[in-house]
């Protein structure tokens, strides 16, 4: 069953030493690519999917949607996936039906926030509000609850940083999810400084993995984030980031040289696309089975 599969395999990552290192996608191809460069698993990421639909990453796409996404490109790689499930699109009710639905689809792992539904990017000022402490660990709960097999991991992310709480309350949300049954805690911050989560690596004692984000405060390497105890590290929109970049250039170089000669060694040729496509396995799959004249 390919749930068990995906999570059995990330639970493996995280018995191998170093960092688990996973990369943010938003369809199969960048999942592919993903796996390609040799990265543990894959993130899907509700900014990236949200942006590749055209809307905010404010759970304006509905639970079905994320899902869909995120049971394609579990299908497409063998890596586990990871999946960004924003606050778990309602209450607990919600994160059990969730929950049930993201395992069946060979999902490795689901990772829920301590925000109000509907949230809205932890990058974006303003509303970066909190539940409950209790609310959330009963979602938490419900979610460990839900799942039909063992292996699939639940990390509660945890925004009192995003939130301006403090790193009191922080450490005492990670302690609260921890005690729901929380299998990971991720731990997200803003700002440039990788100082408030060195913090909170020091600070947390409990035996269960801290998942963190370096997506601001990215001078600091995996590696050392590791040494000091983050047991899995998200790269979770820069090649959504990269390809806007890359394709905005692209577009404004062919219209203002009327050609695409300049640009032709900086974009992928296609035989990289029929590679990432499968055209060798579907023409292997045609000698095999296309009962040619
Ligand atoms: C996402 O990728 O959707 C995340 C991570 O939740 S971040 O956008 O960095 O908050
Ligand atoms: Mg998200």
């Amino acid at each position: 069953m390919p749930s068990i599969r995906g999570a059995a395999r990330l639970r493996q990552a995280f018995d191998r030493p170093g960092p688990v290192r996973i990369a943010g996608a938003h369809n199969p191809l960048g999942a592919r690519l993903a796996e390609r460069a040799g990265f543990d698993g894959v993130w899907s990421s509700g900014l990236e999917i949200s942006a590749s639909h055209g809307v905010p990453d404010a759970d304006i796409l509905t639970m079905s949607e994320l899902l869909a996404v995120a049971r394609s490109m579990a299908m497409a790689v063998d890596l586990p996936v990871v999946a960004d499930c924003d606050a778990g699109y309602g209450n607990a009710n919600n994160v059990m039906h969730m929950v049930r639905q993201y395992e069946a689809a060979g999902i490795a792992a689901v990772s829920i926030e301590d925000k109000p539904f509907p949230k809205l990017n932890s990058f974006v000022p303003g509303r970066q509000e909190l539940v409950p402490i209790d609310e959330f660990a009963g979602k938490i709960a419900a979610a460990k609850a839900a799942q039909s097999h063992p292996d699939l991991m639940v990390i509660a992310r945890i925004e009192a940083l995003i939130a301006g709480w403090g790193m009191a309350e922080a450490l005492r949300r990670g302690h609260a999810y921890v005690e729901a049954g929380a299998d990971a805690v991720l731990i997200h911050a803003k700002g440039d400084s990788p100082e408030p989560i060195m913090t909170f690596l020091q600070r947390w004692r409990l035996p269960v993995p801290v998942v963190v984000v370096p997506t601001t405060y990215h001078t600091v390497t995996a590696d050392e984030l590791h040494r000091a105890g983050a047991r899995m590290v998200i790269y979770a929109n820069q090649g959504l980031r990269a390809s806007i970049a890359a394709v905005s250039e692209t577009f404004a170089a062919i219209l203002r040289d009327g050609r695409t000669t300049e640009i032709e060694p900086s974009i992928a040729p296609l035989s990289t696309v029929f590679d990432l496509q499968g055209v060798a396995r579907l023409q292997e799959q045609e000698d095999r089975f296309l009962h040619r004249r």
